[in-house]
């Protein structure tokens, strides 16, 4: 076991009881670089504040949201409704604007503060962006939202956006005039962008002309055309010119009286437009992910709790002070670019960057010089790009001054102790606090975490709750809870906490059944998790069909519909196994239509089933694997038996199980021999 505080230094003590009896103690900060203070500086105040968070939720929480937040109007009610009714809501009465929380207040303050390091994917051109610019351009955009295109509070915002500071201008705007946005990662296909905006029904899409990565073009624009085809509600498309446009401007790129150039529209506007007075619980944003069924959902966060839950976990989580510079490498269309990127680092005031590029490009190197050039001083990032630098040599981060690094984080899948030692040995060079940071896009912000000089680590634990996270090990039949050490089971919680997921876009009933009815007055996370002797939460992955893909969330049911496009397609099942690099992969089963077997060579088949996944979701949701097999497990109902599959698939087909429920047990043989000869 590994500790990241210095046993050393009377500011980081060191509890034995968290400790197990194997502890090796580790020096975090062995030669002395100055550190500020910590805001939380033991084990005991950690405790005593955790307690306090969940015997006394409406203290803890009020203090809190008066310490971090800007209220317009102060709020009198903390915490109403409750997970049983699924009515939860937080600060009801009072009122604030993120926007205002997170650019105003620090742009009154100085606005010549850096607020955006702009890292663009050309190297060596980073930019940097004011507090005094950010709050400019947002008013400008928020002016074009509602005076030229008539938005009015409530009405949802698409953005489909590259890693550009126009996206974080884009979000902002939209939040200080109360209307919802839904951010598109860019990396999603046409098919994909319809369904998202058309579930929303925005009136608005905000893209750009292209993206860039890798020094690869992506023709946003012209796929959000394909998609629009589809989508009835937009009646405008204002297009951030990423790069040059060509001049005349070849006919049928921009559709006249929808689309119009950001630089056309936003200098019409003065640089100032009042924030909107928002409820607490008024919606800041939807965002789609992928659950078990279906397609994906919107899930709602609203304004007051969701920013409470970003700010109070980026203090304390990363323990930023003033001035500090945050680098988190998370793309703004998942959640941790929301609250990692966005409304966590500006709520507090500080730099936050946008790294539009790849870690490979143009060298393994490029995170590094980053690092380096704009010193950071936090770095945040998943296990499976770590993965894919520790292949590509050890040595690229040796060629960079990472010694402004005080704090490194870790998110989205659970990360393997090989990934944890080279991020703390040579990219932390053993004097950074490493955070295995466990959350989900339905919590809002960070719920299990160690604190950075105080919880004694273990790598690939997640460690502790974090405040107001009272956490329950339920037995996955029964819904008991585990009590005591040593018990694993599935994750819930038994609290309301301000920054969790109020609803899902237009279909309520959706949110009960998914994570409020399956064990009646908890929240379930959909993960598995025990807890160690030493009271430590080590996750265990989805205990539902959802397969985490470099962190990407994806349902078995998202690809298998993709799958069932292709015209020779009968039936498909995907299920997902462990890969090295990118934590799991897709492995994806299909049988044809009749005849098609024999008829269709097998390689173009493939080619193009591939192809339907890219077209339909994207390219990161490709199978690594397809196989056309005859037959799939069935029950006698007619349901696939993915149970079966994923066993086969990894490698453990000597012990499938119970094989009674399914009623055709004689292609098994078969499938193993298939996947065998796959492998
Ligand atoms: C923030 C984010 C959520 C799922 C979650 C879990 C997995 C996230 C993790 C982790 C182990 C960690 N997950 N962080 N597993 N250790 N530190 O990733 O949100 O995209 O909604 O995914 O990711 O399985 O349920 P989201």
């Amino acid at each position: 076991m590994v500790l990241t505080s210095s046993k050393e230094d009377p500011s980081f003590p060191v509890p034995s009881r968290l400790l197990g009896a194997d502890a090796e103690v580790k020096d975090d900060n062995p030669k002395g670089y100055p550190r500020p203070t910590p805001h939380i500086t033991s084990t005991d105040e950690y405790l005593t504040l955790w307690k306090e968070s969940i015997t006394q939720p409406d203290v803890f929480w009020s203090r809190m949201a008066k310490d971090l937040l800007s209220w317009s109007k102060p709020f009198t009610q903390t915490l109403a409704g409750t997970l049983d009714e699924g009515n939860v809501r937080w600060f009801a009465d009072g009122e604030l604007n993120a926007c205002y929380n997170c650019v105003d207040r620090h742009a009154l303050e100085d606005p010549s503060r850096v607020a955006l390091i702009y890292e663009p994917d050309e190297p060596n051109a980073t930019q940097r962006i004011t507090y005094g610019e950010l709050l400019a351009d947002v008013c400008r955009l928020a002016n074009v939202l509602t005076i030229d295109y008539g938005l009015r509070r409530g009405d949802t915002v698409a953005i489909y956006l590259p890693m550009i500071p126009a996206a974080v201008i884009a979000m902002l705007a939209c939040a200080r005039i109360g209307c919802p946005h839904t951010v598109i990662f860019a990396g999603f296909s046409a098919g994909s962008v319809a369904d998202r905006i058309h579930d929303a029904r925005s009136r608005v899409l905000i893209t750009s002309n292209e993206g860039r990565r890798a020094g690869k073009v992506i023709p946003l624009k012209a796929i959000a055309d394909t998609a629009l085809e589809s989508c009835p509600t937009v009646e405008h498309v204002l297009v951030y010119e990423r790069s040059p446009v060509p001049d005349p401007l070849p006919a049928g790129v921009m559709t006249a009286g929808r689309d119009e150039f950001w630089s056309t529209a936003l200098p019409r506007h003065r640089p100032y437009c009042p924030p909107v007075p928002m409820s607490a619980e008024d919606p800041l944003f939807l965002l789609y992910t992928s659950g078990s069924t279906g397609l994906p959902k919107g899930v709602l966060h609203t304004t007051g709790g969701y920013l409470l839950g970003a700010a109070s976990t980026v203090k304390y989580v990363f323990d930023v002070h003033p001035g500090d510079r945050f680098g988190c490498t998370a793309d703004v269309g998942w959640i941790t670019g929301h609250t990692y990127i966005v409304y966590g680092p500006l709520s507090l005031g500080i730099a936050t960057t946008l790294l539009e590029s790849v870690p490979t490009y143009p060298t393994p190197a490029r995170y590094w010089q980053l690092v380096e050039e704009a010193k950071l001083t936090h770095f945040y990032t998943a296990p499976t790009a770590i993965r894919s630098l520790i292949r590509l040599g050890e040595h690229w981060p040796f060629n960079s001054d990472l010694s402004s690094l005080r704090v490194l984080g870790s998110v989205g899948e659970p990360i393997n102790p090989e990934a944890w030692y080279w991020y703390n040995d040579k990219v932390g060079r053993e004097q950074c606090a490493i955070v295995d940071t466990y959350w989900q896009t339905e919590t809002g912000s960070i719920i299990i975490s160690p604190l950075p000089g105080v919880t004694h680590t273990k790598p690939g634990s997640a460690t502790l709750p974090l405040w107001g996270i009272d956490v329950a090990v339920l037995d996955p039949q029964t819904g008991a809870e585990l009590q005591g050490r040593d018990v694993t089971g599935v994750l819930a919680i038994r609290q309301p906490w301000p920054s969790m997921a109020r609803s899902v876009w237009k279909d309520h009933a959706r949110y009960l059944s998914t994570y409020l009815k399956p064990y009646p007055s908890y929240y379930f996370t959909g993960d598995g998790v025990s807890r160690d002797r030493d009271g430590y939460y080590w996750i265990r992955g989805r205990v539902d069909d959802v397969i985490n893909v470099s962190g990407h969330r994806l349902s078995t049911s998202e690809i298998e519909a993709a799958l069932n496009q292709h015209d020779h397609v009968a039936e498909s099942a995907a299920v997902g196994t462990s890969d090295p690099v990118t934590g799991q992969c897709i492995f994806a089963f299909v049988t044809l239509k009749d005849d098609d077997v024999t008829e269709q060579p097998m390689a173009i088949e493939v080619k193009d089933l591939a192809l339907k996944v890219r077209t339909m979701i994207g390219p990161f949701a490709t199978p690594k694997c397809i196989l056309i097999v005859q037959e799939l497990p069935k029950t006698r109902s007619g349901k696939i038996v993915r149970r079966v599959l994923r066993k086969i698939v990894d490698g453990e087909a000597d012990s499938l199980g119970d094989l009674s429920t399914v009623a055709n047990p004689e292609i098994v043989p078969e499938l193993i021999k298939v996947v065998g000869v796959s492998d």
